[in-house]
């Protein structure tokens, strides 16, 4: 324990006073489109060319029923989703600008996914086996979200995201240090890995003979084989006023009341599965996808859509324990958002897929 945190101190010294480019070019961003659409998370790029510096029906079951059949299966499992044609996306937007819409019909073959999100343990064990540096390592920062920092880091901070000023660029914060340079994983191992880029979740993937989900299964993974529903587990936030998501309660980002439980991320699995036995589609970190970004889709039949073949952002899906209905509604199947490759934060994850029986 002693030892994990001791290389956190260390890495984040030997990086010394290099200045957060990254953070510098956000100061140009645009101000916040206002309300549900300005969470800030999309903010998060780094300066490519430097490598430093709610409610409605209650359909829902409670959630022990919602849950069964999905519990009791072994940490890590993936299970086998079985493909078929769905109505992606909505007609009713939460955020437009996002390309939510329009809904669509997709079909998806079948594919094994993660029944949960890659866990810092998990991560560990891809590192140790191949010797990975992730790329917010080779960095030296990543983005933390201000409320997880301890006031000795924050102290130090002078830059933030001008349009997401609760965003603040943090020496020596990496998967192993996720809170910044004097936190570690040593009490954490089960849940969600975090400020892993884009290739970083690939390369995991990879070793464990998969790939990341395009959006279309994730999405599909999502709904669960409900349809026109806003989340996992139906319409309603929370049927029956227990929490399905690790989300955030209160008034972002001032206050977090964390009626659910949980501050910040939660242990995988710490929240119902869905009907397909899948944890934390929504909430907890958001995930990475295959796809590049865009908003503005087809309303042809699509089988297995793979997105647009080329962008600058990738799309992420599921929010985090950071979105609040006023801030960020994208903890929604539906809802998207999207970051630039190399981006890494401390509510960003992953899972994998794997390909399915033909
Ligand atoms: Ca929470
Ligand atoms: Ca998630």
């Amino acid at each position: 324990m002693m030892r994990l945190f001791y290389l956190c101190l260390v890495f984040a010294s030997v990086i010394g006073v290099l200045l957060i480019q990254g953070a510098q070019g956000a100061h140009s961003e645009a101000a916040p489109p206002q309300g549900a659409a300005s969470c800030g998370c999309d903010k998060l790029r780094r300066d490519g060319a430097q490598q430093h510096a709610e409610e409605g029906s209650d359909s829902a079951a409670p959630a022990h029923k919602y849950s069964e059949g999905a519990n009791g299966r072994p940490q890590g499992q993936m299970v086998l989703i079985a493909g078929g044609p769905f109505w992606m996306g909505t007609d009713d937007p939460g955020i437009p600008p996002d390309g939510e819409g329009p809904r669509r019909l997709v079909h998806v073959d079948s594919f094994y996914m993660d029944t949960q999100e890659v866990t810092n343990q998990q991560f560990q064990s891809f590192v140790n086996a191949t010797g990975y540096i992730t790329e917010a390592e080779k960095f030296g920062d990543s983005f933390v979200f201000e409320g997880i920092l301890s006031a000795g880091v924050k102290n130090q901070i002078t830059q933030a995201v001008a349009a997401a000023p609760w965003w603040l660029p943090v020496k020596g914060a990496n998967w192993r240090c996720p809170n910044g340079p004097d936190s570690d994983i040593t009490d954490i191992p089960d849940h969600p890995v975090l400020h892993v880029s884009w290739a970083d979740a690939g390369a995991y993937c990879s070793w464990a003979n998969g790939r990341l989900p395009t959006e279309a299964e994730w999405e599909y993974a999502c709904r669960g084989g409900l349809e026109d529903r806003l989340y996992p587990w139906g319409n309603k936030l929370n049927p029956k006023g227990q929490h399905y998501a690790n989300l955030w309660q209160g008034d972002f980002p001032n206050h977090n009341s964390a009626e659910d439980g949980y501050m910040k991320t939660s242990p995988v699995r710490s929240f119902p599965a869905n009907a397909f036995g899948l944890y934390d589609m929504v909430g907890n970190a958001w995930e990475w996808t295959a796809d590049w970004w865009a908003v503005h889709h087809t309303t042809e039949r699509q089988r297995n859509p793979t997105g647009p073949p080329s962008g600058t952002d990738k799309v992420k899906k599921g929010g985090s324990y950071m979105c609040h209905k006023s801030y960020c509604y994208r903890y929604r199947c539906a809802a998207r958002s999207q970051n630039t490759p190399d981006s890494a934060a401390s509510n960003l994850g992953f899972r994998c897929v794997a390909e399915g029986k033909t």
